[in-house]
Formats: C-alpha cells, structure tokens, sequence
C-alpha cells in the first residue's frame, strides 16, 4: 500500500488500508455534499472502556467519559479535542518521503474530500467519545485562487460543520488561522515587513473570527509560525512586534464587537519554523503580552512538545502560566528526547501527563480550554485503525495521568513537603517582608546579627521522586 498506490484508485486505497473494509459507492451532488451516510471507518465501532486488565487494543484502559472524577465527568475534565490538520489532513509527508497515507476518504473532487473529512471527524469523535475538535481555516476547506473564493469554500463546508454540531452537539474547543503555509507569508503574517502581507493576514483573520463565533468556539488561538526571523541584518524587529500587537488589538475589538466571549490563546514555540521565533516559549509571550496591554484577553496554549524544544519541562511552561493567570489549554503531545524537532507524537509519557494533570488541577481545571492532541500517526502507522490506536494511547495516558494527579493531591505528601519548605514565610518575619513592610536596613540590620543561615533543610528530590513513583505505580 505506500508504495505504488498512485495505480490504484483513491477508494481502492482507502479500502485496502483497513481490515475487511467493504464501502459503498459514495455519491454526491454537484455543490459537491456528500449525499452518502456512508461509515468513514467502517468495521470499528464506539470505543469501549473495558478497564486496565483489557488486552483489546480498540478498548480504554483509563478513559472512562462518564465516570465522575473531582466532581466532573472524566469527558468534562480532560475536555479532549481532535486536531483536525494531523487527524483529517496530514498524510504522513516527511521531507524525504512522499504521502503514505490517504485523507480523502472516498471524496474526488477537493470540495468533496473536505465534506468527507467533515464526516470523517466526526465519526471519530463519537467513536472515540471526544467532545471537541480543532482547526486551521485552510484544514476545512481548499483554498481557492483569491481570498474571496477561499472564504466561499469555507463558508460552504462550515455550512456542513455546523449542521453536524447541531446533530451531534459536538463542540469546537478553538480554531486559527493558518499564516504559515501559502508562499505569501514567507516573511511572516502579522510582523511581515511587507504591508500587503499584513493586510491579507488580516482578511484571513477576520473570517476565520466569524467560523469561530459560528462555530461556537471557546477560544481562538495564535500560532505565530511565520513571526520570527533568520538575521537582524534584514529585520526591524521592534516595528514587527508593534505590527503584531496592533494585529492582535484589532482581532480582540472585532471579535468582541461580533460577541465572542471566549479566550484568545497565544502558542509559545522555539525553533520552527524560524530561528528567533518571537513567541519563543511562555515567559516570552508572557512578557510581549504585558508589554502591549494585552493580559485581559490573551491566555497561553501550552504545547508539551513546544516546552522541551524551548529546553524546559512541560509542567514548567504550565507552571508559569499559572502563576502569571493566562494558564489558558493544552496541546497534547510529545516530542522525542533524541530528536531536536517538532515531532507531534502521541503523548505516552505518564509522568508528564500526570504532572500536567496536577497543574490542571491546581489551576482550578480546564474554564474554555482543554487537551487538543496536536500529534500524528508516524509516517510509518499509515492505516485508519492507526488513528484509532494513537487517539486510545493518548486518551489513556491521561486518563491515567488525570487519576494519578488526583491520587498525588490526596497522598499529600509532595505538597505537604513543599509547604513546609516554605514555613518560615508564614513566620512573623516572612509576613512582614511578603508584606512590603520591610526595608533593606532593616534587613541588614538583622543579617548583621543573625551570625549565619542555620535553617537549611535537605531538598530531599529523590525522596520526593520516589513518592512520585510509588504513587503513579499503586493507583
Ligand atoms: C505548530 C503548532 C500549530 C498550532 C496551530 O507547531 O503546533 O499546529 O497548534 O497553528
Ligand atoms: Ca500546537
Ligand atoms: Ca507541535
């Protein structure tokens, strides 16, 4: 099937990449819906939970929807959403490789795939009891030659979307604007130097404003892509981030003029596909959203796999977005540790999952945001059964990763530990000196008679780590 599989015909090839897959023909109207109810992945029903003894690899171990933890249904706590870009467009393409995979289900024509996949996502999502989806405007809808003609394909199939969402109640956590891939942002979108670039951007933007709203979206998100750059010898990046931030100012006027009440999401990410990517990790959004008046309305979405490229933890860059009060949603994902790019892999890892569960829980949970899993199958995972199994992985790891935290709070040890650590804040002293009422002669003063620091206590991290495991390993 990955070779060679331009001589078969796309139906064939869809069919042959899944097990005793038998389809109808599809039939479609010359607008281009799909008048077919037809099964997208016919032969694999709604995914079960079966508990952590099952060896059924279509089954949850740890996902549970309707059980109730913390007081919500696992559904409502983890809020999962599927990635519309990785799981209905990403065909596999590396650099070296052509597509090993095939997205059209069963459409012909370009409009038609894109209702395809609009069924396709769907299926998934009930199939795989995931509430929320995510896009780029250009996932949903082919671009067309002008802007205007991109807008009517775009206003057809979001047609077709939201008819789905009233059948099915299904929500979308957020939507974006792609400014990376086409040509014309090639310098970057909102901090192009070139002012038609800016401008288009805008045009796009703005549209893509009013599917959320239609949408119903919680948040809308930026990912600057192309905002960055290579060399100061050509850029003047003050003007560049001034140009951003009016950008960024015109979209919150617009869309809260329009009633959209939601978040608007900046995602930190290093390294790609610039060299200075100006939304380079948490702590840089956050100082750029101080810097422009722009904390009321912005919040981050943190990206585990944009965490390690940024040379952090992934609980690190939650961890300052919750202290700074812009912990907004979360890309599920993982990166892996002897590759230095953007992998979007399925996340696996149960620690992390667990200990971004715990700052979830600390920030009080998810309000508009939740786990989208920006991750793909490996090139190599080419079958539609695939996208099942990476989606089950993903959705057990934390679903396990969501019982541990939980599990974490209630042994209380670690954070026992960690407020004992801290105790001599809460002294007399400590309280004055939170307080503001304390001055550096004062201070002085008392250093000059205190002889030494005397009060160390072991940090005791492998003790603290051996709690972890224990934890995570009798759940
Ligand atoms: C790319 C980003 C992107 C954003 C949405 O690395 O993760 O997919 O999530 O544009
Ligand atoms: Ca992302
Ligand atoms: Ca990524």
């Amino acid at each position: 099937i990955p070779y060679g599989y331009s001589s078969l015909s796309k139906r064939a090839l869809a069919a042959s990449c899944f097990n005793a897959h038998v389809c109808k023909a599809l039939t479609f109207t010359n607008m281009g819906e799909c008048n077919s109810m037809d099964e997208v992945f016919q032969g694999i029903a709604k995914i079960q939970y079966e508990g952590a003894d099952s060896k059924n690899p279509l089954a949850f171990r740890y996902y549970n929807p309707d059980e109730i933890i913390l007081g919500r249904k696992m559904r409502d706590y983890l809020k999962f959403a599927i990635s519309y870009w990785h799981t209905l467009c990403a065909k596999g393409t590396d650099m070296f490789g052509d597509p090993t995979m095939n997205k059209s289900f069963g459409g012909q024509t370009n409009m038609q795939i894109a209702y395809r996949k609009v069924d396709a996502c769907f299926e998934l999502m009930d199939k795989l009891a995931v509430d929320y989806f995510c896009f780029h405007d250009r996932d949903i809808a082919p671009e067309g030659a002008t802007l205007a003609e991109s807008n009517a394909n775009l206003a057809e199939i979001a047609e077709y979307i939201a008819k789905k969402q009233a059948e099915t109640g299904k929500k979308c956590l957020w939507g974006t604007s792609n400014l990376f891939n086409n040509p014309r942002f090639m310098h970057g979108a909102g901090t192009a130097p070139n002012v038609d670039a800016f401008v288009f951007a805008a045009g796009q933007i703005k549209q893509n404003i009013d599917l959320c709203i239609k949408f119903g979206a919680a948040g809308i998100v930026f990912w600057g892509g192309r905002e960055g750059y290579e060399t100061l010898l050509n850029t003047d990046m003050g003007l560049e981030l001034d140009n951003m931030a009016r950008l960024l100012h015109m979209v919150k006027d617009y869309a809260r003029a329009q009633g959209f009440k939601g978040d608007f999401y900046i995602e930190p990410k290093p390294k790609e596909p610039t060299k200075h990517q100006y939304d380079f990790d948490a702590a840089t959004v956050i100082s750029f959203l101080r810097k422009y008046d722009l904390m009321d309305d912005f919040k981050l979405n943190v990206e585990a796999n944009h965490a390690t490229l940024a040379g952090h933890t992934f609980q690190h860059e939650l961890r300052v977005a919750r202290d700074n009060g812009v912990f907004g949603s979360i890309d599920a994902n993982q990166g892996d540790a002897l590759l230095g790019w953007d992998t979007d892999q399925f996340p696996t890892n149960v620690y992390d999952a667990t200990l971004c569960m715990y700052e979830v829980i600390k920030a009080g949970g998810f309000t508009d945001g939740g786990l989208n899993f920006d991750a793909k199958t490996r090139r190599g995972s080419f079958t539609e059964k695939d996208i099942f199994l990476a989606y089950i992985a993903g959705m057990d790891t934390f679903a396990y990763g969501l019982r541990a935290a939980q599990a974490l709070i209630e042994d209380g040890r670690i954070d026992q530990f960690v407020a004992q650590r801290y105790a001599s804040w809460n002294s007399e002293l400590g309280q004055n000196i939170r307080a503001g009422k304390v001055s550096l002669e004062e201070l002085s003063q008392l250093a000059l008679a205190m002889g030494d620091v005397s009060t160390n206590i072991s940090g005791s991290q492998e003790y603290l780590e051996t709690v972890l495991n224990q934890v995570v390993f009798t759940l």
